[in-house]
């Protein structure tokens, strides 16, 4: 993505500092001539470097700048979420924009699925269920752990029509190709089942980088809800006090880099013990290269 030159970056900066209007600053260069997704880039490029600059201050954010990144994935995939408040799909999903944080990236889409599409996932996964294992930060090999009460199992990329269509609907999302994904997980937690806080990005270790050799790191997750939930088993970020209820359809996504490839610590997020009923989600992790 193309930095612009050095006016252009004075005129953001003048009218940053003069309280102007993103959006506003957006049409002028746009109708300067310059190309929106460079004046986008450009634009939230220094947008995020006032936001760290600013965290870096009240220290309730830690950054690391020890993992770089592809930054334009993650440009290209606020993006879309920033301007929209609907999303048609290309398969004519009806998707609506129900929330957003800007810092960490978090945005949760109503009507992501439909029930149907749901139920069906369920049922094709019900028969391959195994407990579900954590990684060891230290090793990068997978273990049982009391950390994660839950069953769970995996398609491969575009293991039949449904997946297809759900990869695909990911990808038109975000920008990001079908092929950086992992397969999409299903799991199951019954009353009792939880998922502690954790980050999905691997930590900078010996263990870490067992996975992340060949396709990078994982960049943005995105947590499908398959079934309304009783009591209990919200998704929850600790350090901003944020739950989300489980809403059959709907789906979490969120990113953990700005554009400067800082890693947001405070997208630590777990599964809150179900109480009551059980809960099924689907989770997708997209990669910074191809997954291999
Ligand atoms: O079940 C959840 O809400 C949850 C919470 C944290 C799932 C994951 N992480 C995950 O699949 O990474
Ligand atoms: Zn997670």
């Amino acid at each position: 993505m193309q930095i612009l030159d050095k006016n252009w970056q004075d005129w953001i900066r003048d009218n940053f500092s003069r309280g102007c209007i993103r959006e506003d600053m957006l049409k002028v260069m746009i109708k300067a001539g310059v190309p929106e997704q460079t004046a986008v880039f450009n634009l939230t490029a220094y947008s995020d470097e006032i936001a760290n600059n600013k965290t870096a201050r009240t220290n309730s954010i830690v950054l690391s700048s020890e993992l770089p990144l592809n930054k334009d994935f993650q440009q290209e995939a606020s993006y879309l979420f920033q301007h929209e408040n609907y999303i048609v799909t290309k398969d004519g999903q009806h998707i609506q924009v129900a929330m957003r944080i800007d810092t960490p990236d978090v945005v949760l889409l109503d009507n992501f699925m439909t029930h149907a599409e749901c139920d069906e996932l369920c049922e094709l996964s019900i028969n391959t269920l195994r407990k579900s294992t954590v990684v060891d930060d230290a090793t990068g090999k997978t273990t049982d752990h009391a950390e994660r009460v839950s069953q769970g199992t995996y398609f491969t990329i575009g293991q039949n029509d449904l997946v297809k269509r759900i990869e695909a609907r990911i990808s038109e999302i975000t920008s990001i190709p079908v092929c950086n994904g992992e397969g999409l997980q299903i799991l199951n937690y019954v009353r009792g089942g939880e998922y502690r806080p954790h980050f999905d990005y691997f930590p900078d270790s010996e263990g870490g980088r067992v996975h992340t050799a060949a396709s990078g790191q994982r960049v943005i997750t995105i947590i499908m809800y398959l079934n309304d939930v009783s009591t209990g088993g919200a998704t929850i970020f600790p350090n901003i006090n944020l739950s989300i209820y489980p809403k059959k359809g709907s789906a979490l996504y969120f990113s953990y880099y700005n554009s400067l490839g800082q890693v947001d610590a405070n997208t630590l997020h777990g599964g809150s013990p179900v109480i009551d009923g059980e809960k099924w989600i689907a989770t997708k992790w997209l990669r910074e290269r191809e997954y291999r």
